[in-house]
């Protein structure tokens, strides 16, 4: 396909792209800044395919993606909350060789070129990619799994095309769509609407921290058609919005999707009378592959709705067989080309083009899903995914530190949130939490530590997870 920049700039060149409150820029202007700041990036000279990025929700760093879009370059997004040790692991397994980050971000890595937007060489307009090649790599995404490091997920033109065009199927479209993006764009729940924007002429607000009350003054204030959330950020704006006052005219749905939402808080939105898409999907998939209608809302309450027209599902048990409950299994013209340099990772879960997502689900009778969870420790808090292993691993260097298991506890506003047992010499709350602060990203760091009397492990020396699950509760801080 055609430069999506490009084209779009010839299609609507007056309209709005991008604004974030205090300025805005059309797709004429981003085009042609696009190609400014690519060409200061090719001043770098970096030979590498791929380059990292850190980067908030602003215009500069979104004018940052453009530019490397119009350069050929894959973008590898880094997500900003991690530490510098994670952030070193994601950029040594892409083997990218800059690193481009906002001008606010301090921390020290490890790569050949760490370069701020605004320290980037003076020189003259690069010439954009004249095509968007269907097949290429346009960015890689770290999720991690339960045992493993994290793995890159590369999304290719194809993918986001075919992920707009599904969602846009279902949403529908107007002239005056603005889509309000506070959910982080080094994720697919934010990036995914920078590509969407491409393909509609859509404009995009971009909000930089998610603030309930503030957000809400725009959703009344500004003509915002549509917002992606994930759960917490929900009951925030809930908890905020006073009663008995409405959007602006033209919202139209709030995509909710990233992690499970509890009853009450989906009864509350009922109440207020607020039009939400749950929906289900994942980095692997391009965002959304699955939503709720939501005038179904109402009987389906809990339901993550039906699959998007270019989506299959199946429910399949654990040897593959069709069943009532069990594995949900995919194909979808969204799903990822693969991990970065691991392609095994990808074919483990592939069986003649169905990939077993490992979340587990079914069908109701009206073919409406329902997702039930997954196998294994994971623990969703927030819309991030934070693993045990991962935390205990890290957490193994500590000095005077003996013994640490991890597990997710239900939480009202997170969801879900990681506590941790331990046994040691010398530990204070105080060590523990700096330890896992300088070492981890905030949002992993256990928000409780119990200290243990007694350690359960199985006669070979292994942590037995379950049984401090169920003493939890008699554990003291
Ligand atoms: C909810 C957010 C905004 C919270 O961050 P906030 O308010 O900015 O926190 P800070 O003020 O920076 O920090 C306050 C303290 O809170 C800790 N903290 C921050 N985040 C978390 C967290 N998630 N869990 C637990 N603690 C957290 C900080 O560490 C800090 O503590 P201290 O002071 O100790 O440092 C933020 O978490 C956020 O942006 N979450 C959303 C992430 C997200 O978008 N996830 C989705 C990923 N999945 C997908 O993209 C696939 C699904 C999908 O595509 C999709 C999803 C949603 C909607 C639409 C779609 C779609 O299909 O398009
Ligand atoms: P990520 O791994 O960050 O891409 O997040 C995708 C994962 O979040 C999925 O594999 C599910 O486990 C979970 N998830 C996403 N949407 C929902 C939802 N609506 N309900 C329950 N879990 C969800
Ligand atoms: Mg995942
Ligand atoms: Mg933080």
């Amino acid at each position: 396909m055609e430069n999506w920049l490009t084209k779009r700039a010839r299609l609507t060149p007056n309209r709005v792209a991008v604004a974030d409150g205090k300025k805005q820029m059309t797709f004429d202007q981003v085009a042609s800044e696009a190609a400014n700041i690519a060409g200061k990036i090719a001043a770098l000279r970096d030979k590498n395919e791929r380059v990292a990025l850190i980067m908030r929700n602003s215009i500069q760093g979104y004018l940052v993606i453009m530019a490397l879009q119009q350069l050929g370059k894959t973008i590898v997004f880094i997500n900003r909350r991690l530490s510098a040790r994670e952030v070193n692991y994601q950029l040594a397994d892409a083997s990218v060789t800059v690193v481009l980050t906002d001008d606010n971000y301090d921390k020290k890595l490890t790569v050949t070129q760490q370069i701020k937007f605004s320290e980037l060489p003076e020189s003259s307009a690069a010439i954009p990619v004249a095509e968007y090649p269907e097949d290429f790599v346009t960015s890689v995404m770290y999720t991690s799994g339960t045992t493993n490091n994290p793995k890159g997920v590369m999304q290719t033109y194809h993918n986001h095309f075919m992920s707009a065009v599904g969602n846009a199927l279902n949403l529908g479209l107007t002239a005056e769509d603005t889509w309000l993006a506070v959910v982080p764009i080094f994720h697919i729940s934010g990036f995914s609407i920078l590509m969407r924007s491409l393909i509609y002429g859509m404009r995009v607000m971009l909000v930089e921290k998610f603030d309930a009350s503030k957000i809400n003054k725009l959703l009344i204030q500004d003509s915002i058609t549509t917002m992606s959330v994930v759960p917490v950020m929900l009951k925030q704006l809930l908890a905020e919005l006073p009663k008995n006052v409405n959007y602006n005219d033209k919202f139209r749905a709030m995509l909710l999707g990233g992690g499970p939402t509890d009853k009450l808080t989906l009864q509350q939105a009922q109440a207020h009378h607020l039009p939400i898409i749950q929906s289900y999907g994942m980095t692997e998939t391009a965002s959304q592959i699955v939503a709720l209608d939501p005038t179904d809302i109402h009987d389906k309450l809990g339901s993550v709705g039906k699959p998007l027209f270019p989506v299959s599902i199946e429910i399949r048990d654990q040897f593959g067989k069709s069943a009532q409950k069990g594995n949900i299994w995919i194909k979808s013209p969204t799903l990822t080309v693969g991990y970065l340099n691991q392609p095994a990772k990808l074919t483990k879960n592939m069986q003649s083009g169905w990939f077993n997502t490992e979340d587990f689900g079914y069908f109701d009778a009206d073919g409406f899903l329902y997702v039930q969870g997954r196998a294994g420790d994971m623990i969703s808090s927030g819309g991030e995914n934070i693993f045990p292993d991962e935390i205990e691993a890290t957490y193994a260097k500590m000095p005077g530190l003996d013994n640490m298991v991890v597990v997710g506890v239900p939480d009202q506003l997170w969801g879900s949130i990681p506590v941790a047992v331990v046994t040691g010499v010398n530990l204070s709350m105080d060590k523990l939490r700096q330890y896992g602060r300088d070492n981890l990203a905030h949002y992993k760091v256990p928000k409780h530590f119990y200290i243990a009397e007694t350690w359960y492990h199985t006669a070979s020396g292994k942590t037995q997870r379950h049984r401090f699950v169920a003493v939890l509760s008699e554990l003291k801080e």
